[in-house]
């Protein structure tokens, strides 16, 4: 093992972590059935006892969690403990609906920081790294969660949020970033500022990358343009933030911390646990926050996940990239794609850049119409009468590809909205 800050259950057998676990799960039901009426009532109209709980198999009897509970519970009704004991609230705005909110106790804030720590050694950061830290700082997780890991870590975190690009560049030039944190979306608008302003990143060597969807092919875009390994860092607020699970440099699947998230794929549309290996949607049971402990929180992640040893020797289970939420699945025509398929395409074509977004309309025979727009590279542009052949040969190839007939835009370069956060990829025009 060659990071510097690891926990000795990242590499136990299958057999104690499902014991830690399941040992977990049941000092989690006993708090809850004391102070969470919300989970009282539900597990009481079951007839489940915490004491009913042998192994893990049991979880499946359990009921299931979804974002209106929390929701319905807003802001506080969720919480295990009195606001008292509440050192931080952090909440998500989604797109609709009122904001999830979740709250952090000190040791929720030390266990976090702890996992931070642990998923940036995964990624392979150490004491010596420089972290210019540009997700989010707020009620967003990303800024705050990477910080106190960093720091945990014992590197030098450099908290540059994401204001002010020109300040940003010249703050990982001159302070030797030597990590990246952001959403992939927003290294490649800092990585095209900073090319345009001549800047010298050159010491970066890792980016830590997550918050949103992004494809393989966007990871090698990535990697090459600024010459970095790019790893993928998955979580979210209702469970804790960032660090739930982050893939080690042997990059396959993200290596979950599921000695206090335990995981579960079911199938979305029944709620049926599927076999790993499967994919379907992520569920994740919380059992060792104390501010807000979850059962069988259902994520809307769509992904698969793998057990067995890595070739970094870790034994934690792993979960593959995520193919998006189901949520954000397009049904184009009677066909499901993701837009991170799309994304695939668009960047396996040559003259186009990484920028893109899909605009959904409701057309004539009440069929949803598709089309992508996408930029072209200055290149491409120079030569204009090729922009018409790349949109006809993309089209072609996203009907051959993925079943979806779409219109192909290809607009000129920078024309397209850089995000400073999660990029807004859908444009849904459709009148319900
Ligand atoms: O996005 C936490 C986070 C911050 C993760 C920084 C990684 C880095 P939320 O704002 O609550 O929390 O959004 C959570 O974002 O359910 C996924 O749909 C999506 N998501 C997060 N990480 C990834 C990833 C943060 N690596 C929601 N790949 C989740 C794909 C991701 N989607």
């Amino acid at each position: 093992m060659q990071s510097s800050f690891w926990d000795p259950v990242e590499t136990v057998s299958q057999d104690e972590m499902a014991a830690l676990q399941a040992e977990r799960l049941r000092d989690c039901l006993a708090r809850m059935v004391v102070s969470v009426p919300f989970y009282r009532e539900k597990l009481g109209a079951m007839g489940v006892e915490p004491e009913d709980i042998r192994s893990l198999d049991d979880l499946a009897r359990l009921p299931f969690t979804v974002k209106q509970d929390m929701r319905d519970s807003y802001p506080y009704e969720l919480f295990a403990v009195p606001m008292d004991d509440v050192v931080r609230i952090h909440a998500s705005s989604g797109t609709t609906g009122k904001m999830t909110v979740v709250g952090y106790t000190v040791n929720d804030i030390a266990l976090w920081a702890d996992l931070a720590a642990r998923s940036l050694s995964i990624a392979g950061v150490d004491q010596s790294d420089i972290i210019h830290v540009a997700y989010g700082y707020g009620l967003f997780t990303g800024g705050l969660g990477l910080h106190y890991g960093g720091e945990r870590l014992g590197a030098t975190v450099v908290p540059a949020s994401t204001a002010n690009m020109r300040r940003q560049i010249e703050l990982a030039q001159d302070f030797g970033a030597t990590v990246l944190c952001c959403t992939p979306s927003y290294s490649l608008f800092l990585g095209e500022q900073a090319a345009e302003l001549d800047a010298d990143l050159s010491k970066l060597r890792l980016g830590v990358f997550g918050a949103e969807p992004w494809s393989e092919e966007m990871r090698s875009e990535i990697e090459a343009r600024f010459g970095i390994t790019a790893l993928d860092i998955y979580g979210l607020s209702e469970v804790i933030g960032p660090a739930v699970a982050m893939e080690c440099q042997y990059k396959r699947g993200m290596h979950l911390a599921e000695d206090h998230f335990i995981p579960e794929v079911v199938d979305p549309a029944t709620g049926e646990p599927l076999p790993n290996g499967e994919i379907g949607e992520l569920v994740f049971t919380c059992t060792t926050k104390e501010a807000l402990p979850l059962l069988r929180y259902r994520t809307g992640d769509l992904t698969r996940l793998e057990r067995g040893r890595c070739l970094c020797g870790r034994t934690t289970i792993r979960m593959e990239k995520t193919l998006g939420r189901a949520d954000d699945m397009l049904i184009i025509r009677g066909i499901n794609v993701f837009p991170s398929q799309i994304e695939a395409e668009l960047l396996r074509t040559d003259g186009l850049e990484p920028h893109y977004e899909l605009l959904l309309e409701r057309g004539e025979s009440h069929m949803d119409d598709l089309t992508v727009r996408v930029e072209a590279s200055e290149k491409l542009y120079r030569d204009s009468e090729d922009v018409g052949a790349v949109e006809r040969k993309l089209a072609v190839t996203l009907q051959s590809r993925l079943g979806v007939g779409c219109r192909v835009e290809v607009v000129a370069p920078k024309q397209m909205p850089r995000s400073e956060g999660k990029a807004v990829r859908i444009v849904d025009n459709r009148r319900i």
